[in-house]
């Protein structure tokens, strides 16, 4: 899909699938480097990995949030194409990354079907907004194959849903009672008769906003894993698109790490002032050079 359609879609359905948009050579360092993150397939499922206890009974206890043990994790989520992506959707070039989690699900660890309902409850202190400028998009990828029996999002076209109230929030499946205003149980059939699945192979990437209806579904392939990463962008000006700072994550070796490894366009994305910014002086300069040795600082030397 090219990217003009991908921003068509994104502005008409309120998401947009993108097939194996990460191709196999840019995810295979990834690939490689998930054993380090989390438990195998067989680790799991063969009991044999001591990390496996965390995810049994909670469906967001497989989550760990960037910066990530692997740094090529890390260095995907504000890979080239994602930036590239963010920046055609939210039509602007400068946007910062507001929060990204990589997310491990074992088939039988816990039920991960969940009832359709839109993120920005904790993506945001106000509420969605479609004026230009004022979109936050999130973005799931997928580091392995997920077909449908691997657990893959479902998602609800705006064309569906752009009546709907802000609140209630969630749209509990038939069999539920609501037991506050954020909930409403009428068993929506007719959101769940129009759930289009993100099933796709690895590289998979789909785009939507904190205000579209979606939602996770069960695992139930046999010995199953599904591997993904979820990274969320808004235009640096939009202060209340929130989900976590950089700071206070930023004395560890893995943020080190990534730092030492990652372009000025990168670190920009993550709060770096750009090339040229009067922040860039030889003082500054000079102690970015002892905070991160391997950094190289040439891009914001030159236009200092
Ligand atoms: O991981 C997924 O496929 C979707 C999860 C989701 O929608 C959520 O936790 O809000």
């Amino acid at each position: 899909m090219k990217l003009s359609d991908a921003a068509k879609s994104w502005h008409t359905d309120g998401f947009a699938i993108l097939p194996a948009f990460i191709p196999p050579e840019e995810l295979a360092p990834v690939v490689r480097d998930l054993p380090s993150q989390f438990p195998t397939a067989e680790g799991f499922h063969d009991g044999t990995d001591a990390r496996r206890d965390r995810f049994i009974g909670d469906e967001f206890a497989g989550i760990d949030t960037f910066p990530f043990k692997s740094t090529e994790l890390s260095l995907l989520a504000v890979s080239e194409r994602l930036l590239e992506l963010a920046s055609v959707l939210l039509d602007d070039s400068d946007f910062h990354l507001y929060g990204a989690e990589s997310w491990a699900k074992f088939t039988g660890a816990c039920d991960y079907d969940q009832d359709l309902h839109r993120d920005y409850l904790n993506h945001s202190i106000l509420v969605p907004s479609t004026t230009p400028g004022c979109r936050q998009v999130e973005i799931f990828v997928f580091l392995t194959d997920v077909p449908e029996d691997l657990g893959p999002p479902h998602l609800v076209s705006r064309r569906h849903t752009d009546r709907l109230p802000a609140l209630p929030n969630w749209f509990l499946r038939p069999g539920q009672v609501s037991e506050s205003r954020y909930t409403d149980d009428s068993g929506s059939p007719e959101l769940y008769a129009a759930e289009v699945s993100g099933a796709g192979p690895a590289g998979t990437v789909i785009a939507f906003e904190p205000g579209t209806v979606h939602r996770g579904t069960g695992l139930t392939a046999p010995r199953g894993a599904r591997y993904s990463m979820q990274v969320c962008f808004r235009p640096a000006q939009l202060q209340w698109g929130q989900r976590v700072g950089w700071a206070v994550r930023s004395f560890s070796s893995e943020w080190s790490a990534f730092v030492g490894r990652a372009t000025a366009r990168q670190l920009q994305a993550l709060g770096f002032p750009p090339p040229g910014h009067p922040y860039w002086t030889a003082e500054t300069l000079a102690g970015m050079a002892l905070r991160y040795p391997s950094l190289d600082l040439a891009p914001w030397t030159r236009a200092e």
